[in-house]
């Protein structure tokens, strides 16, 4: 087994746990350049490395980090050994690989501008939908390195098996969201909270909230299945998470949060026109039905107007004090502390975000 980097010492995602990150990244990026399974000409040399930089780096790595986190937690540790160290960091960077996999196809299919503060890797000249092709290799970059430093572990079939679960789910909720874009152009008024919560269950949540922590879990050698009402609550953070980011793609700031939203543009079922549909009184609904979904940026501001006049980022930040209550109330219902404490500095890190 192949180990680097430093040993972990300091708390939540601080500067030691993202320094030791960083550093192994370098390590599995090289891995995937020297594949033996693939004779590298210098150019595909070339674009798979920039490929993997221009888009597993940039974010927050949120995701990334948790595993770290999550697991120094569930083991009632401050300091990882070298070897544990590589192998939370490596489940780590492989939620990235995944979300990097997600962002690229999701751009396209979204037909976004940018993402974390560059354009997307598809309207890169020369890259148009050599991207599509980009997100299949992120993807199997995952299995071939879950493959390199985890196989002959006893959890290996589990951690796979989570994986391509996951996906499955990423994939369905992507579905749900594509087609009901699709259906809704045709009448608005089948958006509502159980299609809403439906969707974002699937396309967020299983991936951002409960792989991280199940990574975790499986590393510190648990069995998932015992783990049903820890599952359901990052699911539920999920779901809020992704709330705001419904929001934020309408009232965050696009040189802040990196990339340009397009929901009302793209028909969404976002969390904000099914509170407006909620909300509106028959002259409202027709201003809805007339501009929702339409590329005209009077169109896009006659959506935007309607939303102030409904007060609706006051019925957001009602929605988030209300989450966070009933979260902080279901986590502590759990019997485990270590579980608490690990759903806990979760739902921390998402509180009120503003990106
Ligand atoms: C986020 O939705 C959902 C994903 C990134 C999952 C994509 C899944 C695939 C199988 C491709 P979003 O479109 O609201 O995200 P953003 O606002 O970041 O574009
Ligand atoms: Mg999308
Ligand atoms: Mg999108
Ligand atoms: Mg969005």
């Amino acid at each position: 087994m192949a180990t680097a980097g430093v040993a972990v010492a300091n708390g939540s995602g601080g500067a030691d746990t993202k320094a030791a990150f960083k550093e192994i990244y370098s390590k599995l990026k090289e891995e995937m350049l020297e594949d033996p399974a693939f004779e590298f000409t210098d150019e595909s040399l070339q674009w798979i490395d920039r490929m993997v930089d221009y888009n597993v780096l940039g974010g927050k790595c949120n995701r990334g980090l948790s595993v770290i986190d999550s697991y120094k937690i569930l083991r009632g540790v401050d300091v990882l050994s070298k070897e544990e160290t590589f192998l939370a960091c490596t489940l780590g960077w492989c939620i990235e690989w995944l979300q990097a996999y997600f962002l690229v196809l999701d751009d396209i299919m979204d037909n976004s501008q940018t993402r974390r503060g560059q354009p997307c890797w598809f309207r890169v000249p020369q890259v148009g939908l050599i991207a599509v092709n980009d997100g299949i290799i992120l993807r199997n970059h995952i299995s071939r390195i879950l493959q390199r430093h985890f196989k002959g572990k006893p959890y290996y079939v589990d951690l796979i098996d989570l994986f391509n679960e996951v996906e499955f789910k990423t994939a369905s909720g992507q579905l749900l969201d594509l087609i009901t874009t699709h259906e809704g152009e045709k009448d608005l008024s089948k958006y509502n909270l159980t299609v809403h919560r439906r969707i974002v269950q699937y396309k967020t949540a299983y991936y951002s909230f409960y792989l991280p922590v199940a990574c975790a879990l499986l590393l510190a050698g648990e069995n998932l299945d015992n783990f049903g009402d820890v599952k359901n609550i990052l699911v539920e953070m999920g779901t809020y998470f992704q709330v705001q980011d419904d929001y934020l793609d309408c009232y965050g700031d696009p040189d802040f949060i990196g990339k340009i939203g397009t929901d009302i543009e793209d028909y969404k079922c976002s969390w904000l026109v099914v509170q407006a549909l909620e909300r509106t009184d028959e002259d409202q609904k027709k201003i809805l039905f007339e501009n929702y979904g339409k590329s005209d940026p009077a169109c896009v501001a006659k959506v935007k107007d309607l939303y102030k006049e409904l007060n609706l980022e006051e019925v957001f930040h009602e929605y988030e004090r209300e989450s966070y209550t009933k979260l902080t109330a279901d986590i502590e219902a759990q019997p485990n502390k270590a579980v608490q404490t690990v759903l806990k500095s979760f739902l921390h890190k998402i509180y009120k975000r503003d990106k």
